[in-house]
């Protein structure tokens, strides 16, 4: 049972894009479950980046206001794949869909060394939507043409189609009950103009949309068709989302409490097409059921609804911290320490006796603040290396209110110990809020 919620002094009451600014993220399927919470499945760029080589694990997002997200943490390492690629990495667009009881997570990653000859479609279960994913291995019988970026649409009758496709073929099929299985041979899917990736597939009124990036170099932008059917033929409808300034374009369109939104990437906080982040605009309709282009904005939307509060504990820097590097340790007062000018990696500030409760997922709120852009952080949970954090200025990010956020797995009991080293941009850190799952 979820029952984590965001500490008080984090509520955010306006949105801002992008969304999501701790981790670099991707690629962003958005579903809202019958839980009445939004549900963010992305790809995760890895930084330093090495391209989308080694994009390595999907982390989940969620929010019932969209302003304020919860990191659900990591649900899926290419480390955990059974039949994958034996050096990992490739862990491309993702989607999850739900049927009976169970949240089926697909996603594309090659199962060889020869990565762009092996693509399959890979399959993860959980009876949770964001927690407890397993490898079920890949769904059968697919071709093996550019299998990425898969997109699985469940109709109001039940029935499950599922799309995908990359190097300007896109192909649609519909699913078995198992929702593992194809029923019947892919087809391709006519009648789109210039598809590159990226397939997004949703129903608004009893009209079909399917939602695309295309091929305008380096720069793609989003377009769309729509049907009377689910799997086409598709009548080509035009451009709904200019290029974003970063070389690939992803989305995707979902209506939430009443409102219809799209979720989609830019390069905005790194500058860099393989460091990408993820954000969210509104998205309206014609009187004629046509697309109006999204217009792309800094301010983002929302809120939309009240965000519950926890009572989170906070937890300050031991005293004894390094001071290496020129960093200096300045006491507020008897409980609190604040460590500045963490600008050298010799530096870091350690949190000891950090309760885990029972043990599982905990959010680790980090309080920092930074005069850099973009200042980052080591994150190491109990030996584990979860590098690196974002900690990027924004006007409350100069007065050390600025909070970067990160989901890992606390051991039970109070012996965790977290720790945190600079050497990328000045930062101070002033505190940790931890914000255990409970589940
Ligand atoms: O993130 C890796 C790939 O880049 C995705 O699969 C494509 O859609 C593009 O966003």
């Amino acid at each position: 049972m979820f029952t984590s919620k965001i500490p008080k002094a984090q509520i955010k009451q306006s949105g801002n894009n992008p969304v999501i600014t701790s981790i670099f993220t991707a690629d962003p399927s958005a579903h809202v479950w019958d839980d009445g919470r939004i549900y963010i499945y992305a790809s995760h760029d890895v930084d330093p980046p090495r391209g989308c080589d080694l994009m390595d694990a999907y982390h989940v997002f969620s929010s019932n206001d969209l302003v304020n997200w919860v990191d659900e943490g990591e649900i899926l390492h290419s480390k955990d794949v059974h039949w994958g690629r034996p050096e990992g990495g490739f862990m491309w667009a993702p989607d999850c869909a739900y049927k009976n009881g169970t949240y089926y997570f697909y996603y594309p990653h090659p199962s060889g060394t020869d990565w762009n000859a092996t693509w399959k479609i890979g399959v993860a279960t959980s009876d949770k939507p964001a927690s407890g994913f397993v490898d079920r291995g890949y769904i059968e019988g697919l071709d093996g043409f550019a299998m990425i970026d898969p997109c699985v649409f469940v109709d109001d009758d039940g029935r499950a189609y599922m799309y995908y496709g990359g190097g300007s073929k896109c192909q649609g099929g519909e699913l078995n009950e198992d929702m593992m299985s194809i029923k019947g041979p892919m087809r391709d899917m006519s009648g789109l103009e210039d598809f590159h990736e990226a397939a997004w597939v949703f129903k608004r009124k009893g009209l079909y949309y399917l939602t695309y990036a295309d091929n305008l170099e380096n720069n793609n932008r989003m377009r769309y068709a729509t049907s009377k059917h689910p799997l086409g033929p598709w009548t080509y409808q035009g451009i709904f989302l200019e290029p974003t300034g970063c070389p690939t374009t992803h989305g995707s369109v979902v209506e939430y409490k009443g409102q219809w939104y799209l979720f989609y990437h830019n390069q905005e906080i790194s500058g860099r097409g393989n460091l990408r982040s993820v954000c969210i605009d509104y998205l309206h309709f014609h009187e004629d059921g046509t697309i109006q282009t999204v217009v792309q904005t800094k301010e983002g939307v929302g809120p939309v609804d009240e965000v519950t509060v926890d009572e989170a504990t906070t937890y300050y820097p031991a005293a004894d911290c390094s001071t290496g590097g020129g960093a200096v340790i300045q006491s507020i007062d008897d409980a609190e320490v604040v460590v500045r000018g963490m600008a050298a990696k010799e530096v870091y500030c350690a949190f000891e006796s950090i309760d885990g409760g029972t043990g599982g997922r905990a959010t680790i709120y980090i309080h920092y603040s930074t005069a850099e852009a973009l200042a980052k952080l080591n994150l190491e949970v109990n030996g584990h290396d979860y590098s690196l954090i974002n900690a990027p200025f924004s006007e409350a990010a100069s007065e050390t209110k600025g909070t970067a956020y990160f989901t890992a797995s606390l051991n039970p009991g109070k012996n965790n110990i977290i720790k945190l080293t600079g050497g990328y941009g000045d930062i101070s850190v002033s505190g940790l809020t931890v914000s255990l799952f409970n589940e």
